[in-house]
């Protein structure tokens, strides 16, 4: 049995997220623990919310709350949604949690130690108006690379560039609008990855070839351009504090480090968060201390393209940097953008669909399904109202939803409840078990290689392989001239019924704990089929109880979509 570790990009607390964020990081790795877990995998998939920086100081401003108070009231409204997709993590912590903090600090002093910590006077952008230093994203302005006018101090959210508060032509304050800003200077904690350069060469170098282009090509590119040495601290009340012992002018001015610094260190926060749970069963350095353990772990992260530098390189380069054996990332699953209507989702301008009022209009199991199966995988993919009700319509309610109904229908109304005998498996049962058994295979290899959209493929081929199956056999007909006939169709359907179950779990587990449940199998604890058994299609016998689910998939009307589209806006 492999370990295997898993991580989403931690969402920020700072509101509700849309579905282009879901799409690119907690969903698609969501589908894969599930899937690792029913291939009997040891499976630990770790998110949290990432709650420093000035993103969360500003939205708590905006909602009139403490910071504390409104980090821990969006960590559960988050929490909430997340329950609401199905997403099973092991662990969904707070990187604001004191494990974090510890481990921040220790992080800092370890780098510290072996000299790649230095303390710098920088020029800052001050605000006169507000009596404080701007970093991140408290200034705002046009960005000098593609001219973007609401670009942060941070990085430009049009063309993702990393950006340094003083590159902003036109800045102004994101607190009160001000221009009237002056540059003075302060002193910063900065990390000297120019010294680690080499070293991250040497690790993408080992592992980088196997990730998806996508995030080998960025890996690469900022290795190109050469790590530069970055401000780790920043002028703001809420964050991990510098340690005293250590910096005691920095901790006296009130110092905090940078959002950046701790949040993918949350991971490892929040992998202790769980362990500090149970101390007894569960031991968070198995997973992250390769002298305790994590050496065989096989760890894959998943993110949005605009996070790859900080975890192909930055965070690498931070870990290099303790002299401490931790795990480093396997595989980095790293994502295009999914637009709304071919323009940009955005939290800021609440333009697409938000993920809680996703929830409100449909089941989780109907979004999860469309947005795996249409991942930014290779390009950017977009959502529209259109795709999405085809989609549903077409894929859940007609090809799979349809043919359960359907069967467990007509089965119970001539030959009732219990799964019927009928003939021996002939020609057509042979030749269905070797289509199944294929295109099981081909799904599998898909899963094991992350490549979502062609699993998706998979898993609809399976299922318009019984839309098949039932067509030519045609049952209703059957029945009129041979009986027995029409059973043996029927229990086959039943069969393919109960594979769908098992093998769809990773993409709508509620549906098929649905479909599941309408056997009353005794012993069905199998949680995943091989190619070689599905090919038997046996694994419910004749004689079986079963019941009639109801409506799996509600179709999506011509009303519907065009509510939809009027609420939530359609093409521009
Ligand atoms: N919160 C950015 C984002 O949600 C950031 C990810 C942190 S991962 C350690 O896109
Ligand atoms: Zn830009």
């Amino acid at each position: 049995m492999a370990r295997h570790l898993i991580t989403s990009a931690l969402p920020y607390i700072n509101g509700i997220k849309h579905l282009g964020n879901m799409v690119g990081s907690m969903l698609p790795a969501d589908v894969y623990a599930r899937y690792l877990r029913q291939r009997g995998q040891d499976v630990l998939y770790i998110c949290a919310t990432d709650e420093h920086g000035t993103p969360a100081e500003l939205a708590a401003k905006e909602a009139g709350l403490p910071v504390d108070a409104f980090c821990a009231e969006q960590h559960d409204a988050q929490k909430a949604v997340y329950d609401g997709f199905g997403l099973r993590f092991d662990y969904f912590g707070r990187s604001s949690s004191p494990q974090n903090v510890e481990l921040t600090q220790h992080f800092a002093r370890k780098l510290h130690e072996n000299g790649f910590i230095e303390e710098r006077a920088i020029r800052q952008v001050y605000s006169n108006a507000d009596a404080r230093f701007l970093p991140d994203r408290y200034i705002v302005g046009t960005c000098p690379h593609c001219g973007y006018d609401k670009a942060r101090g941070d990085q430009c959210e049009n063309c993702t560039r990393v950006l340094d508060p003083t590159d902003l032509i036109d800045a102004r304050s994101a607190i009160s609008g001000s221009s009237d800003l002056e540059v003075r200077e302060t002193k910063h904690l900065f990390l000297l990855q120019s010294k680690l350069q080499h070293e991250v060469e040497g690790f993408i170098d080992a592992v980088g070839e196997e990730w998806p282009h996508l995030a080998s090509s960025i890996a690469r590119k900022w290795l190109t351009e050469g790590l530069h040495d970055r401000a780790i601290t920043r002028d703001l009340d809420w964050g991990v504090p510098v340690p005293a012992d250590v910096w005691p002018d920095l901790a006296a001015d009130g110092k905090v480090f940078y959002v950046w610094f701790d949040a993918p260190i949350e991971y490892i926060g929040a992998t202790k968060e769980w362990s500090d749970q149970d101390p007894a069963s569960r031991d968070w350095k198995s997973w992250w201390d390769e002298s305790a353990g994590a050496a065989d772990v096989r760890y894959t992260e998943f993110m949005a393209k605009d996070n790859v530098p900080f975890h192909s390189v930055m965070f690498p380069a931070t870990q290099l940097g303790t002299r401490e054996p931790w795990k480093k990332v396997d595989y980095l699953k790293a994502f295009n953008w999914l637009t709304y209507y071919g323009g940009k989702f955005s939290t800021s301008q609440k333009r697409g669909v938000f993920t809680d009022a996703a929830l409100e209009l449909l089941p989780a199991d109907y979004w999860r399904y469309f947005l795996v199966a249409n991942a930014p995988e290779s390009d950017d993919s977009s959502f529209s109202w259109e795709h999405f009700s085809a989609t549903v319509n077409k894929d859940l309610a007609d090809t799979l939803g349809n043919f359960v109904n359907r069967v467990l229908s007509f089965s119970r109304k001539r030959f009732g409840d219990d799964v019927p005998a009928g003939k021996e498996a002939g020609e057509a049962e042979q030749k269905l078990g070797t289509e199944i058994a294929t295109l099981l295979a081909e799904y599998e290899s898909h899963m094991d290689a992350l490549q979502f959209r062609k699993a998706a493929a998979a898993l609809r081929a399976l299922w318009s392989a019984g839309n098949s199956y039932l067509e030519e056999k045609a049952p209703w007909l059957e029945i009129k001239t041979d009986p027995e006939a029409a059973a043996l169709t029927l229990r086959t359907a039943m069969n393919l019924i109960h594979l769908y179950a098992v093998v769809s779990e990773p993409f709508i587990p509620a549906s098929a704990a649905a479909m599941r449940s309408a056997f009353a199998l005794t012993d069905d604890t199998a949680t995943w089929v091989t190619p070689a058994d599905a090919r038997a299609l046996s694994s419910v016998p004749a004689g079986t109880a079963f019941t009639v689910p109801p409506v799996l998939f509600a179709k999506i009307t011509e009303e519907d979509l065009e509510s939809y589209k009027e609420r939530f806006g359609g093409e521009e």
